[in-house]
């Protein structure tokens, strides 16, 4: 069945358009939560927990009105075209061995731009010829509704649920998607399209390819869609910022309840699954990313996620993990001594590094970057270092600094929101804006190898990590509720 939209857009604004559209929510179950099948978790008119169609619709809006406004630079301006259609894959489901799928997960893109949730979907958007901009219409692309499919895989949305839920103009069956593009070619038009990813490999193959080839030939012009999106992505709305709070404070309480919980001599993977556990208890999905639990020597691993060995009793665990609620992420590290108790060296350490995170929190505000900041912790970790005596001999400045990159290979932080490393085409030499969100995280990585630095110091791995929203004034600490001072370790975990 193919749906149309029962408005006709051109000559309404979007705000009218979205206050007339259909305020119900689907009387049927969906490929995802709805007000209908999870009435404990949704409002009507939502689409995904604590986003609206409205919301949707907004996000859509924005983003052609940044292309249609040329925001965003061009080498060959004069050759821009009026006319857009803007193309955004969803992903597929991808497959671990015969039938046996992987946890589904939207393409961030595609889902901050419909909230919709099944796989092997595709929104196009275009520009309205004829209308002030940014009047345009979207159509999203779904899977066809199958009842031998939904026996195994389980319910779709199909065309009508999926125009019902999302509140896009229109939609149309998959299967149609290529003769759809192909009837969009046009010398005024400017595609849109993420030609990075390979998003969706049997999508691009089947409906996708063919059309960017023809344009290609054509001479149409075929610019990269990501940039946009990440431009807008990058500053957080008010329900954006109310949805990464809960992700940290998911987080938060699955990293403290772990701290309260451990001992020494459990294995590595127990406290990954107590993680795991708490967050989904309390709200989470799944987790961001494979939580990162590193005891003693491993700590200085950056990415080390075997997380399969012993924890000795004495040492620092170094726990780096980040929560997924409704769509964005948080992503937070602590490390704690496994006995409850920091001993001197340890706390001398970890409270340099803390003091480094502090000051690099502080200077979260309007007019600094990640790169400024990072500037910023080099030189006082390299101070902090110095003054604890870490090293053993006598350093030149020039020498601390080369000493002090060696241990802290790694930036001060990146762009957190739907992703974990969010939103890659916006540089860290961006100034901060209100809205954006970034984690800081300095660490400290001494290997037990390493023969530079005093040996009482070696074989600790340090990394304290939080996420930090940025507002007109002083910045908000979003992980704030995970315990973070020496005192506070401590105390909560005398009280496991
Ligand atoms: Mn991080």
């Amino acid at each position: 069945m193919k749906m149309k939209h029962f408005l006709n857009i051109c000559g309404h604004g979007v705000k009218t358009f979205a206050t007339v559209a259909n305020q119900q929510s689907v009387q049927r179950c969906l490929g995802q939560p709805t007000a209908y099948s999870h009435p404990f978790l949704m409002k009507t008119d939502e689409v995904t927990p604590g986003l609206t169609k409205e919301n949707y619709r907004t996000r859509r809006h924005n983003l052609i009105e940044l292309i249609c406004n040329e925001k965003v630079t061009t080498p060959q301006q004069d050759k821009i075209s009026n006319k857009h259609i803007i193309v955004v894959l969803g992903n597929p489901v991808n497959y671990m061995s015969q039938d046996i799928p992987y946890q589904f997960h939207q393409n961030t893109n595609f889902s901050y731009l419909t909230g919709f949730q099944e796989p092997d979907s595709c929104l196009v958007m275009e520009s309205m010829p004829g209308c002030e901009y940014p009047n345009h219409k979207s159509t999203l692309f779904v899977q066809k509704r199958d009842p031998v499919k939904e026996l195994w895989n389980g319910i779709r949305a199909g065309t009508d649920g999926a125009l019902e839920h999302t509140g896009v103009d229109y939609t149309e069956e998959i299967e149609s998607l290529g003769q759809f593009l192909t009837n969009h070619i046009s010398e005024q038009n400017t595609i849109w399209f993420d030609f990075h990813r390979m998003t969706n490999l049997q999508l691009h193959l089947n409906h996708v390819r063919g059309f960017l080839q023809t344009a290609h030939k054509k001479g149409i012009q075929i610019r990269q869609v990501e940039a946009p999106i990440h431009e807008q992505r990058n500053i957080k709305s008010s329900e954006e910022r109310t949805l990464m709070l809960k992700s940290c404070d998911v987080i938060s309480e699955a990293i403290s309840d772990t701290m309260a919980y451990c001992k020494p001599g459990m294995n590595e993977i127990e406290l990954n699954a107590r993680i795991e556990f708490v967050a989904k208890k309390n709200g989470a999905q799944m987790l961001a990313f494979p939580p990162v639990v590193a005891s003693g020597n491993r700590a200085n691993t950056l990415h080390y996620v075997d997380n399969d060995q012993i924890i000795e009793e004495g040492s620092l665990v170094l726990v780096d993990a980040g929560a997924r609620y409704h769509g964005y992420v948080s992503d937070v590290t602590r490390t704690f001594p496994i006995n409850g108790k920091f001993t001197e060296v340890q706390r001398t350490l970890y409270e340099a590094v803390l003091r480094v995170q502090e000051i690099c929190i502080r200077l979260c505000t309007i007019g600094q970057s990640i790169d400024d900041i990072y500037n910023v912790m080099t030189m006082t970790l390299g101070k902090e270092l110095y003054d604890t005596g870490v090293f053993k001999e006598k350093l030149k400045p020039t020498e601390l600094m080369q000493h002090v990159r060696e241990l802290c290979p790694h930036h001060v932080g990146h762009w957190l929101g739907m992703d974990v490393h969010d939103t890659p085409d916006i540089n860290r030499s961006m100034k901060f804006l209100p809205g954006m969100v970034i984690t800081i995280e300095p660490g400290l990585y001494i290997r037990e190898d390493n023969e530079k630095v005093d040996s009482k110091y070696r074989g600790i791995g340090i990394r304290i990590e939080d996420d930090i929203l940025i507002t007109e004034g002083e910045p908000i600490v979003l992980s704030s509720k995970c315990p973070k001072s020496v005192e506070d370790i401590e105390r909560i975990m005398a009280k496991g």
